[in-house]
């Protein structure tokens, strides 16, 4: 069978790559429609052999869709009870229903179980958060874990294109002997730009109250909502750096029991989507140059954390457009086709 296919969002970093997935998946689509915002309807995507025209987004758009491929924004909240009251199931990238009780928040290698309850939307996780699942879900299954403690290195291309496209000109302008513009990172709506070119900026999105941002919020709260585990301690720094693309963590775990590096290199190894990359005596470890543009994450750096009982250090990378946003939700809809739940 063939299914009515609707991407949201057709135009952007996340949208594109559904498109690419799509193809390389050879995933089953009949009819596809390209939707976005009223500034890009109108625009021609050229996508395997056939010229589509990019439609401005309306209530009305889902009529016989059947999978509706969110890519995240704003947009998502404002049109999927549209799309699910005509009938489509929405995977939605944002992180608008992330936390909703009634909404499963799924890594498919990790959670899939979660999906049965859906109610027409599924949410895909944060892209940090994802890629951290993948190699903490391996773990988790050898031993519970007490507590996380993670720092992200965090591309520029998690911002969006203009976020990439600032930081090439940045760098452009540098080398050139002219002065940078910052008019983006770390974010377009905050009233302060500072340049991301030869810098890092401990800032991704809002501040909350208790001064933690959304960014380091979301790995806390979408962690243990996967995990189904509320007594999980975690706490994130998340950090935007100039790379292009591939988000990088440093994750510290410590265990309930003992995991030695041996187990966890195994473990990891034999979970689908996530690789082993660790060979220090022959300067072996993942870093973004390596996972970008590749579906799966890597975990390198595996070593015990010698000031607690049983803990662990990973360093982990993972291409957060692919793994971290669309090729998660397009595994999600795989998974449901897979299981006769389409
Ligand atoms: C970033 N993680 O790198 C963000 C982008 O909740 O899906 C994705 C935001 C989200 O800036």
């Amino acid at each position: 069978k063939k299914y009515n296919v609707a991407i949201l969002g057709a135009t952007g970093a996340v949208g594109q790559e559904f498109l690419n997935l799509i193809e390389e998946r050879n995933f089953p689509f009949a009819n596809l429609k390209m939707l976005a915002s009223k500034r890009s309807a109108g625009k021609k995507i050229q996508f395997m052999g056939k010229e589509y025209t990019v439609e401005e987004t309306t209530d009305e758009s889902f009529k016989d869709v059947e999978i509706a491929l969110f890519a995240g924004g704003a947009a998502s909240k404002q049109f999927a009870p549209a799309a699910v009251k005509a009938g489509a199931v929405v995977i939605d990238n944002s992180s608008a229903f992330r936390m909703d009780p009634e909404v499963p928040l799924v890594v498919p290698e990790v959670n899939p179980q979660a999906i049965a309850r859906h109610k027409g939307i599924i949410a895909n996780p944060n892209c940090s958060t994802i890629i951290m699942m993948m190699a903490l879900k391996p773990l988790y299954d050898l031993s519970k874990i007490k507590r996380i403690v993670v720092s992200t290195y965090q591309a520029v291309s998690g911002g969006g294109k203009e976020a990439m496209a600032e930081l090439e000109q940045q760098v452009d302008d540098i080398v050139a002997g002219r002065e940078p513009k910052a008019n983006i990172l770390p974010g377009a709506k905050f009233p302060k730009h500072y340049q991301i070119a030869f810098n890092l900026i401990p800032q991704i999105d809002v501040f909350y109250d208790n001064l933690y941002t959304k960014e380091e919020m979301k790995m806390v709260n979408e962690t243990k909502k996967i995990l189904e585990d509320d007594s999980l301690r975690i706490t994130a720094t998340t950090v935007r750096v100039p790379v292009y693309r591939s988000h990088a963590e440093s994750v510290n775990i410590e265990f309930e029991d003992e995991v030695s590096v041996e187990a966890a290199r195994k473990a990891i190894d034999a979970f689908p989507g996530a690789i082993v990359r660790d060979n220090p005596a022959e300067q072996i470890y993942p870093m973004p140059l390596f996972t970008s543009g590749k579906n799966d994450v890597e975990v390198g750096r595996i070593r015990k954390d010698e000031s607690i009982e049983h803990g662990l250090n990973l360093w982990v990378c993972g291409d957060q457009i692919r793994k971290g946003a669309a090729l998660n939700a397009l595994q999600i809809a795989e998974y449901m086709i897979k299981n006769d739940m389409i």
